[in-house]
């Protein structure tokens, strides 16, 4: 056996089994990076059939990118950006803050996933992306957020994301 050593909370996260729920496929990231967010859902709404997908961005991303799927109609909200963003050195002055793929039909006993290609944050901590999951009947709402310092199980959580610093410019001597 190894050593006990200190692992990484992100490891620990991506270590947890898959749930049900809707979650990301790849729990962690680097800050700053372009991401393939790749959402899973595993069920519908109490065995009735997925409809309709809405998700919100956790805060402002230069690029938010939805993947169109087939059989659903994709849409988009976005909202400005008061203070403008920068990418490639040209100003962001709007950004998509909802993504939402609707009229399609995901058996509960089937699955798939929905997809966005993101600019994230440059910062580390976590970024929880709220989910509405609507179906035949009636709805799920994956929005609960921690409370700082609890360890209560979520009923309904948000999707999560660890951000990861980039690493450190390294310098040989
Ligand atoms: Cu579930």
């Amino acid at each position: 056996m190894r050593p006990a050593v200190l692992v990484p909370l992100a490891l620990l996260l991506a270590a947890t089994p898959a749930q049900a729920h809707v979650v990301l496929e790849q729990k962690s990231a680097i800050a700053g990076s372009y991401y393939k967010a790749t959402f899973m859902v595993g069920h519908g709404c109490g065995g009735s059939p997925t409809t309709g997908i809405e998700i919100d961005m956790p805060e402002a991303m230069a690029v938010v990118k939805p993947m169109p799927k087939p059989g659903w109609t994709l849409a988009t909200q976005s909202a400005p950006v008061p203070a403008g963003m920068s990418l490639h050195g040209r100003t962001v002055a709007e950004v998509v803050t909802r993504v939402s793929w609707r009229g399609g039909l995901l058996e509960d006993a089937h699955y798939d996933e929905f997809v966005v290609l993101l600019r994230l944050p440059e910062r580390d901590g976590r970024l929880y992306f709220r989910i509405t999951q609507h179906c035949g009947n009636g709805r799920n709402d994956w929005i609960e957020v921690p409370e700082a310092g609890s360890a209560r199980r979520l009923e309904m959580p948000a999707a999560v994301l660890e951000l990861q610093p980039a690493a450190p410019a390294h310098h040989h001597h």
